[in-house]
């Protein structure tokens, strides 16, 4: 059985003040929640946020994986620099999370920039998407001071309401080949989208946003919002800042530029959670899953049940997707041999 999408997050219902009146929200919080879900972003101070993080380390540690000019970004670096695993971590961004989506966040990716990307406009559910839809968001932190000169985040207020716009809706046909960056037909294929995605932007009548924002202030972005990186009149100046990618408890993860979704074939990702180095077990509102397909290919999406199911959802299955109940349950019961030895 291949699972349907379900719910989308609370915020986005017409009734959410009423959710929000349950839930016992703040008036502080219900505004947060308003401004995020109308406006598809929301701004953050929050002066506990770098206190006692060695912020200057990041660049001295990365210096020389930035072009001379500064251009570039590093991904990741959490797996070897505490500042950034604390700041794409710190109960101050993921307390926010918890907040506007209800679920658990999980912080997967790390980019830290020492100057403005210049990134065309783009939504990141082409990169990040998730069954049920909606359950990713992106933190752009300020590292310090920035100003509009140092080529700042722009985005597109309320433009998060459009669909989210996969190749197969734009017209650009499927990447073929290795689903990698270093495969020339990923890069052709973005080129084409972040043109359509420009044309939208512009014809859809929204007004454009640029982020002069304070040093350890930082934006949340829903999944589908457009932003990039406006160009910098100063190459001189910096702009350091770090973006962290988060997805949510009980959704799966999928890379819809890979994907054939129309199809029912999915490139899932693999989430490892930054705060535990674990690799994170897909499901969706908890109900275990199987991945038929090839090792290394695309994948289907199907509910495991039985005992495969109450297993790989007992202990989980860190060796990867299950692509059926034999392997959920042959690696679930290597698991739980593991956890009762140790
Ligand atoms: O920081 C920027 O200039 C853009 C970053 C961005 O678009 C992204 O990380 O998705």
């Amino acid at each position: 059985m291949v699972i349907a999408p379900t719910t989308r997050p609370w915020f986005e219902r017409d009734d959410w003040h009423v959710v929000a009146a349950e839930r016992g929200l703040t008036p502080r919080e219900r505004a947060l929640v308003d401004t995020f879900r109308t406006e598809g972003f929301v701004v953050v101070e929050d002066g506990r946020v770098l206190d006692e993080l060695d912020v200057d380390g990041i660049w001295t540690s990365l210096e020389d994986r930035f072009a001379p000019d500064g251009a570039g970004r590093v991904q990741d670096a959490w797996r070897e620099l505490p500042a950034v695993r604390s700041i794409a971590t710190h109960p101050a961004v993921l307390d926010v999370l918890r907040l506007l989506y209800e679920r658990e966040p999980i912080p997967f990716q790390t980019l830290n920039f020492r100057s403005g990307t210049e990134q065309q406009t783009h939504s990141d559910t082409i990169h990040f998407s998730s069954i049920p839809s909606g359950f990713m968001c992106g933190v752009w932190m300020a590292l310090e001071d920035v100003t509009l000169r140092q080529g700042p985040l722009h985005y597109f207020p309320t433009s998060q309401r459009l669909p989210e716009f996969d190749y197969e809706d734009l017209g650009i046909p499927p990447v073929e080949g290795d689903r990698t960056w270093e495969n020339p037909k990923t890069l052709a294929s973005y080129l084409v989208y972040e043109q359509r995605i420009a044309a939208l932007a512009r014809e859809g009548g929204f007004r454009r946003e640029e982020l002069a924002i304070a040093k350890g202030t930082f934006l949340v972005w829903s999944a589908n919002l457009l932003h990039g990186g406006s160009p910098r009149d100063d190459r001189t100046l910096t702009r350091k800042s770090q973006v962290s990618h988060y997805y949510f408890a009980g959704a799966v993860p999928f890379t819809p530029m890979f994907s054939r979704a129309r199809d029912g074939r999915y490139d899932v990702r693999r989430l490892q959670d930054i705060r535990t180095g674990r690799w994170v077990t897909p499901s969706i509102d908890g109900a275990p899953l199987l991945f038929p397909g090839e090792p290394d290919g695309l994948r289907e999406i199907a509910r495991a049940g039985g005992l495969a199911g109450a297993l790989s959802r007992a202990v989980g299955t860190d060796r990867g997707l299950p692509r059926s109940a034999g392997e959920a349950l042959a690696w679930g019961a290597r698991a739980l041999a593991r956890h009762l030895r140790s």
